[in-house]
């Protein structure tokens, strides 16, 4: 049996508080002991692991497997009783999610920088969960972040690597290592949910999807489940293998980055719907023949049918939003008497609103939908959600936005991000705005008039922490909105996120680009972006 050492080692930097995990440079990561020093600051943030269970797996990027090495030799020095590992290192976020509530761990770790690019000179990412499956919570971070800056050595065992392409159980020092296969318990949880018989006639009748899995993780789970499980048609998905390097592009589901899916249903020979998911799995984009369905409205549309779906059948108890996602999923919960809550930017918020049972459906504009199935974001569940309602109401995608529409109005939305800006110079027009917001109610900006300026702010309505300068948010006189904030997951620079909303009634029907316009104008005009930033487009917009 193999000892425990104890390696002296150094503070690291670049831990942000208040995110659930840490990101950078995967070369960063890869200079030892950056990644061990973390993992020793997460077993301190966890109050230590002797005896615990834990859940690992990872999205498969570059690194990824040696880091599942280095973080299975430290949890086995430190005590833990048994980690449950996903095949090849392999587990979605939403498939971890589910693994340690289903196994009951004390709590676990995904490698992965979500939808950020993988490669040696790209990004890295280690996440960090909870019992309840869902990611740490502040008090947790905060633990981490401390223990990062007072470290001065980590445990460890000298062995060699485990092979976790075999499933089963093995041992490594006095841990139990069980390798698990990755999709079975995910698809499992899937076939409790929704009704597959249905959605496999739909299929048989001839509707065709297209699943790009963007080169990442959600391959072999959209594979299984759609093609062998569902009898969608063989090739339905696409760019399912994960790669290291997700074949060189940026595994995130949005009309630049899935350019593809995104082009392919707006042309000839369209599917019938198409999906997309990021690099851990826990995102979605959802597209019909000739239409993109905006994250924010994605989740008003199973609010307003959940009810369609056996998991749902007996109604939902609650809705959360994140701040700036759109209003949209709001008109639906008053319509339907239900409490709708918004949270900061972040799925950790919704943990507490569904461990306590006041929500069942939550959403970010950011492309991220779950339930209280998980504690994370699941992209092939809102993936199936979709699918089990069109399977239902026998509607296209296109017709169910137009009933939606014609039922609660259209709240046009879209997100505008200005990527690696200067820190100073982004952090300085926030700043500035902050400090504006008191004067700003019943001046004009731009076209429009500003009714409500805040810096969003939350106190969580179970154990009342608080979480403050969540996002400026205005509204104006004639139902649109702005809300902006800095990115907390960037790797370079500062990203500066521009929310912007605008309701009607009945459905102004042009595109969302030009109805924005004058919120864009607004926006412009509070900021001096051009500017200040240099910038006069964004670049991405979703
Ligand atoms: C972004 C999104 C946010 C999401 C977060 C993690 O954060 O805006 O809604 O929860 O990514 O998603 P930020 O701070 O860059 O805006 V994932 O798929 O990276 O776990
Ligand atoms: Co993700």
């Amino acid at each position: 049996m193999t000892a425990p050492i104890r390696v002296a080692s150094r503070p690291i930097a670049g831990q942000k508080p208040g995110t659930s995990g840490l990101r950078a440079k995967t070369r960063t990561f890869m200079e030892s002991p950056f990644l061990e020093n973390f993992v020793q600051a997460v077993w301190a943030g966890f109050g230590g692991i002797s005896g615990k269970v834990l859940v690992l797996g990872g999205d498969g990027r570059f690194f990824c497997d040696q880091a599942a090495q280095v973080i299975l030799r430290m949890a086995s020095a430190s005590g833990a009783a048994r980690v449950i590992v996903g095949q090849n290192g392999l587990l979605s976020t939403p498939a971890a999610s589910n693994l340690i509530r289903k196994r009951g761990a004390d709590g676990g770790i995904i490698l992965s920088a979500s939808h950020n690019p993988g490669g040696e000179d790209r990004d890295f990412g280690v996440k960090v969960n909870m019992a309840n499956g869902g990611p740490a919570p502040e008090g947790v971070t905060k633990k981490i972040f401390e223990a990062t800056h007072g470290i001065d050595y980590y445990l460890t065992l000298e062995t060699q690597d485990l092979d976790l392409a075999r499933n089963g159980k093995q041992t490594l020092g006095t841990t139990v290592i069980e390798v698990a296969d990755p999709v079975a318990d995910y698809a499992e949880l899937m076939n409790q949910l929704f009704d597959f018989n249905m959605i496999r006639n739909l299929f048989k009748s001839g509707f065709q999807i297209r699943f790009d899995a963007m080169n990442a993780v959600t391959g072999p789970y959209a594979v299984e489940i759609l093609e062998r499980q569902l009898g969608a048609a063989a090739g339905s998905v696409v760019n399912a293998t994960p790669l290291p390097d997700f074949g060189g592009g940026h595994p995130d589901p949005n009309p630049t980055w899935a350019r593809g899916l995104f082009d392919a249903v707006f042309g000839t020979g369209a599917p019938d719907f198409a999906a997309a998911s990021d690099g851990d799995g826990d995102r979605n984009m959802i597209l019909g023949r000739g239409i993109y369905v905006t994250p924010s409205d994605s989740l008003a549309v199973l609010a307003a049918n959940a009810h369609l779906v056996p998991g749902y059948r007996s109604g939902l108890k609650g809705i959360a939003r994140s701040m700036p996602t759109s209003t949209a999923v709001d008109r639906v919960a008053a319509a339907r008497n239900l409490p709708c809550y918004a949270t900061p930017t972040g799925w950790k918020y919704f943990g507490n609103l569904l461990d306590a049972g006041r929500i069942t459906l939550c959403g970010e504009e950011s492309f991220g939908t779950g339930s209280d199935h998980l504690r994370e974001k699941d992209g092939l569940w809102a993936v199936l959600m979709w699918l089990n309602i069109l399977a239902v109401t026998g509607k296209s995608v296109a017709q169910t936005l137009q009933d939606h529409w014609a039922e609660f109005g259209r709240t046009y939305y879209s997100r505008h991000d200005y990527e690696r800006l200067d820190t100073a110079t982004a952090q300085a027009l926030t700043h500035e705005l902050q400090a504006r917001l008191p004067d700003l109610p019943g001046t004009e900006a731009g076209p429009l008039r500003i009714d409500e300026a805040v810096d969003f702010s939350y106190t969580d309505p179970i154990d009342a922490s608080v979480a403050t300068h969540q996002g400026i948010e205005i509204k104006f006189a004639g139902d649109a909105r702005v809300v902006l904030r800095l990115s907390g997951t960037g790797t370079e620079g500062a990203t500066l996120r521009i929310y912007l909303e605008r309701y009607s009634e009945n459905s102004l029907s042009c595109d969302p680009q030009e109805a924005l316009a004058p919120v864009m104008a607004a926006a412009e005009s509070l900021t001096d972006l051009a500017v200040r930033t240099g910038r006069t487009a964004p670049d991405i917009i979703t």
